[in-house]
């Protein structure tokens, strides 16, 4: 694409269902900043839109949870969460909300364009029902036993405890969390989105366009969607919270959340353009606008397959790119909400960018906020999990940001004051050393480095190379020792004049490489920026992309002001208080807090996303000796039957070569006893002994689950004796 007319730029809408911690923060929301940023330092025609999801089981489940009303819900955690985006200057120029009238209406007219235009199917299917409800069951409101681990923690979208993708049919002995009654099957009718039928548009534009500019995460999970079959989607739910179906008879039944909350980046462009007098279609019409979503990876297949979908059959552009972000941990382990195993922005904000001033006056504010949007920009997940722990912050900040960066337009400032009084001193051309040219050439081809590296959205890059600028600043510095040239340039000796000219060429260089650090530096940094334009006495217009690169940007003679520490220091205490404050707040998982919510589980009957979760599917590191614990073994099925009254189990006999052991597995409805004859398996064989429908399971047999979520049995590749280890 050339230069685009236009630019859209959307970060994921956050539910509006709890604080988010700096694991959003770093996914979608920080590096979409960065590149809105620097894209408004180009002076291009952009617009940043975000806002809350307000929909989906998500928000009934927290309002019951907290005893309140999902109204009171949505209000509590919109305010919560555009406050903390603000207080961390992330600049959407609209955080518009789900639950707006405006969004209702966009996303009817959505549903009623595709739906009579034919591309929508309707399907009658049994979902389960709380008769004493009175309504259907959203499959997070339906708990039973795990088909596969036998744990009584299983609901209807995920077991939690063994983590498996479950379908409400699946569940052994379903009850409704509702009313805790047993729930009965009623026929009701949903609207699909066929996929099947885009398959081949979904492989050309991204398997083949998008093959080399897309991240590879990115198409890596698209690739693996599309060939495990794609199947119609429901995008309707029998629920009372959402965006009413708008068609004649289906009262009861909502917008599915994942359907209406990507319509929500129309709407909230539309808000904004009435907000500021401009026309929103060109935004989502006009195939001169460069479209980009910032999501974390638990939100592409919605934002590479599904909407886009929708989008083309809407007639609308379509993404550019979907430059997602991987997983952050936290500390060695998972962030999760429900064993408070995580940063809250919030937390951050009030412990270190609010907290009362120290005793020099100084407080947090924004070079705390930088703080934070520097360590989450060099550790961010771009291409694999990453981790934030509370060391690294704060070595990231006292040998990157504060030695490097701050320290060197620190020292600049103190000389020009100390050695050429406070004003912008000359540069003499005849005297200019090879030093001092590649500084210059440094400053030039910077710029470029940055700037490419921003456009391929690679924003730790990016931010490496501004802050290895600064390092060459001070390896300059060191070079050409203004401070041994002063004695020099004081002695009245004949070398004086020289040497107070090698003094002017340094700090006049010196100044114009921190002109343009501000610049290079103000897309990740803002309030840094801010702070040195304060210094330099300049104004806003100096941060003008155009402006890097160049190396007059700050007039001889200029006087400019005292220096101030860009980065406070950041106490030995605050960091160990923060890390036993994570430790001390850690809760133990139990069936009651267990998250009931993850993205992409909001589901409420119909087809189910599995794959999803907003967590991280990576379990933490664990070392060698935690593995070796494991006893697995191959072994041979001698005997299997269907377990009466279950429909999940299979009992089976396996040979372990020594031994005879039974074991009953959920994979009823995944393969046949008589399949099951004679195939070879691998089994848990050290696992404690568990009663299923009163048999004792001796063992646990391994699947892996596919795209259509059929279980297939892990087996060795070529037969081995019953009973040989696997390791
Ligand atoms: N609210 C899921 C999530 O927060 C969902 C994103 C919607 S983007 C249109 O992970
Ligand atoms: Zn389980």
């Amino acid at each position: 694409m050339n230069q685009p007319k236009r630019y859209l730029i959307t970060s994921a809408l956050p539910y509006a269902n709890g604080l988010k911690h700096v694991g959003h923060l770093a996914g979608a929301y920080i590096p979409a900043d960065i590149y809105v940023r620097y894209l408004r330092a180009q002076k291009r025609d952009v617009v940043f839109v975000c806002g809350s999801d307000e929909h989906g089981t998500a928000i009934p489940i927290q309002a019951k949870k907290e005893g309140t009303t999902p109204q009171a819900i949505i209000d509590k955690y919109h305010e919560a969460m555009k406050q903390d985006f603000e207080d961390l200057d992330i600049s959407f120029d609209i955080y518009h909300r789900t639950s707006s009238p405006l969004h209702h209406e966009t996303a009817s007219e959505f549903f009623t364009k595709l739906n009579d235009a034919g591309e929508l199917e309707t399907k009658e299917t049994e979902q389960y029902f709380d008769e004493e409800a009175s309504t259907f069951l959203a499959d997070r409101y339906i708990k039973g036993t795990c088909p596969n681990c036998g744990s009584d923690r299983a609901f209807g979208d995920q077991c939690e405890t063994c983590g498996r993708t479950l379908s409400p049919d699946e569940l052994i002995n379903p009850v409704s969390t509702l009313s805790g009654k047993v729930p009965v099957k009623k026929k009701t009718t949903h609207w699909y989105l066929p996929l099947g039928k885009h398959e081949q548009f979904l492989r050309d534009w991204i398997l083949e366009q998008h093959k080399d500019d897309w991240r590879a995460t990115v198409t890596g999970q698209c690739k693996a969607w599309i060939d495990g079959g794609l199947q119609s989607r429901a995008v309707t739910r029998d629920l009372d919270w959402g965006v009413k179906v708008p068609v004649q008879g289906a009262d009861g039944k909502v917008l599915y959340v994942w359907f209406d909350a990507p319509i929500g980046y129309i709407s909230a462009t539309k808000q904004w353009a009435a907000d500021n007098g401009k026309d929103w279609k060109p935004y989502w019409e006009d195939k001169d606008t460069k479209l980009v979503h910032f999501v974390g990876k638990d939100n592409i297949v919605f934002h590479c397959i599904i909407f886009p979908v929708m989008l083309k059959l809407h007639g609308n552009i379509l993404p550019e790119n979907v430059p997602a972000n991987e997983f952050l941990n936290l500390e060695g382990d998972k962030m999760s909400t429900s064993r408070n195993w995580k940063l809250d922005m919030r937390d951050y904000i009030n412990d270190f960018v609010k907290k009362p001033a120290g005793p020099n006056g100084e407080n947090g504010g924004g070079q705390m906020v930088d703080a934070l949007r520097y360590y989450l920009t060099a550790i961010a997940p771009e291409t694999k999990d990453s981790e934030f722990t509370w060391k690294g912050f704060q070595t990231a900040y006292r040998s990157e940001l504060t030695d490097i960066f701050g320290n060197f337009v620190n020292r600049t400032f103190v000389l020009m004051h100390k050695l050429c009084s406070g004003k912008v001193p000359k540069l003499h051309m005849d005297i200019l050393d090879d030093n001092d040219k590649l500084l210059i050439a440094d400053i030039e081809g910077t710029k470029a480095e940055v700037q490419s590296a921003l456009e391929h959205y690679r924003f730790r890059d990016a931010l490496f190379q501004v802050i290895d600028l600064a390092r060459k600043g001070n390896q300059y510095m060191q070079k050409k020792e203004p401070w041994i040239k002063a004695k020099l340039a004081t002695s009245n000796g004949p070398e004086s004049v020289e040497a107070q000219k090698s003094i002017d060429n340094c700090l006049h260089l010196c100044l114009q490489l921190t002109a343009n650090l501000a610049v290079l530096i103000n897309p990740f940094l803002p309030s840094t920026a801010r702070k040195m334009l304060y210094m330099m006495k300049v104004v806003e217009k100096m941060l003008d992309w155009e402006n890097a690169g160049k190396i007059n940007l700050l007039s001889v003679g200029y006087s400019l002001r005292e220096p101030q520490l860009l980065f406070r220091k950041i106490e030995e205490e605050e960091i160990t208080a923060q890390i036993e404050k994570l430790k001390n707040g850690l809760v133990k998982e139990t069936a009651s807090n267990k998250d009931t919510i993850a993205g992409g589980q909001a589901s409420g009957g119909g087809v189910q996303l599995n794959q999803l979760t907003t967590e991280p599917v990576n379990k933490p590191q664990i070392q060698y000796d935690d593995f070796a614990k494991l006893e697995l073994k191959a072994g041979t099925v001698t005997a299997c039957v269907k377990v009466p009254k279950a429909d999940k189990l299979l009992q089976l006999e396996v040979d372990l070569g020594t031994e005879k052991r039974t074991i009953v597995s959920g994979i009823a409805q995944h393969y046949t006893p008589e399949e099951m004859l004679g195939k070879q398996v691998i089994v848990v064989t050290n696992l404690a002994p568990r009663k299923m429908k009163g048999i004792e399971s001796q063992g646990m047999i391994l699947t892996a689950e596919d795209n259509n979520g059929k279980l297939q049995l892990l087996k060795p590749e070529n037969p081995v004796s019953p009973g040989s280890n696997v390791s």
